[in-house]
């Protein structure tokens, strides 16, 4: 009899991006979608979390990092300002989270790590919600869709 044991996450991290492009669509409920580019994002003024860390199911844990970006809550004050209830951040690989409005101002849209640009491959535009523990499942690399909700 073979006693099958597994200590694996019940999510495999997706290593590559599903695209080279890090811009993504901003949706809304009967407006017309708006597309957000990483230079739209950089002309935010910069946003800091400092002491972060990526637990992640594929390289260990790594950390403490200071990501640089936009959190939702600047994001929507500019494009979408609204009394929304949340949010759903989904990546073009499938993968997402849903974010609600009370963490719209803990929600970073990380462009930046440690000072320097964040990588494509490392998840720009990658989301970032420090209060998360859970083995990086709210840490959405690659945004492509942030859908809000009503
Ligand atoms: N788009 C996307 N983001 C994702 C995932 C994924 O599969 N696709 N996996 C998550 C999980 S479970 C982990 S552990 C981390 C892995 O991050 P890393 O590739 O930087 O180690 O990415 C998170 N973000
Ligand atoms: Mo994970």
């Amino acid at each position: 009899m073979t006693i099958n044991i597994t200590t694996k996450h019940s999510h495999d991290p997706n290593p590559s991006p599903p695209s080279d492009d890090p811009a993504f669509v901003l949706s809304r409920p009967e407006h017309p979608p708006i597309a957000i580019s990483l230079a739209n994002l950089l002309h935010f003024p910069v946003t800091t979390f400092e002491n972060c860390y990526i637990i992640s199911t594929g390289h260990g844990t790594s950390g403490p990092f200071i990501f640089g970006g936009v959190t939702l809550g600047q994001l929507l004050g500019h494009y979408a300002p609204n009394n929304w209830s949340g949010a759903i951040i989904r990546s073009g690989d499938g993968f997402g989270t849903t974010v609600t409005a009370g963490e719209f101002g803990e929600s970073l849209l990380a462009h930046h790590l440690d000072g320097r640009p964040l990588t494509r491959q490392e998840g720009l535009v990658r989301l970032i919600i420090p209060s998360e523990q859970e083995d990086a499942l709210r840490q959405v690399k690659w945004v492509s869709n942030i859908s809000l909700l009503l």
